[in-house]
């Protein structure tokens, strides 16, 4: 079998790259300790519902402009609905899901992360600037998907 000069350096460029980033993978992971941002806490997603703080959605207030908000993602929406936050608060999102992979993301905030079933994801973020901001899921979770969406306010 014949394979052109160029097809062969195409294929060796190819293999140079996949071992590249092989490498890059596994030294990172292996070397300097990289894991997913995510994937810390555990819950049972048949018992979301009746397992604290997920039992109670919302905001929880731990010191003067530091806050914890506790969130589910269920098809096809995010609970809370609503939620209002002071102005320059720190918050961060403790994120499950009960029963497919959402995807928690609240645009030009840098807030985004996937959001399996039993699985906690943590994100946080500071709200510096007043507004209402939109909070839906970014990854596909069946027909209602686009209509997955809640607010924040900050006030
Ligand atoms: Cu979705």
């Amino acid at each position: 079998m014949h394979v052109h000069r160029y097809e062969k350096i195409w294929l060796a460029f190819g293999i140079a790259m996949l071992a590249i980033f092989l490498v890059t993978i596994t030294t990172a992971a292996v070397v300097e300790g990289f894991v997913p941002p995510s994937h810390v806490e555990s819950i049972d997603p048949a018992k979301v519902s009746s397992t604290a703080p997920f039992d109670h959605p919302g905001l929880r207030k731990i010191k003067t402009g530091v806050y914890e908000a506790y969130y589910v993602g269920r098809i096809f929406a995010w609970e809370p609905r609503t939620l209002t936050i002071p102005a320059g608060a720190r918050v961060t999102f403790f994120v499950t899901a009960t029963d497919v992979v959402h995807g928690f993301s609240i645009p030009e905030t840098g807030v985004n992360t996937m959001v399996s079933p039993g699985w906690v994801s943590t994100v946080s973020h500071t709200f510096a600037k007043a507004g209402t901001y939109l909070l839906l899921c970014n990854e596909y979770c069946g027909g209602g998907h686009q209509a997955m969406a809640a607010s924040i306010v900050v006030r």
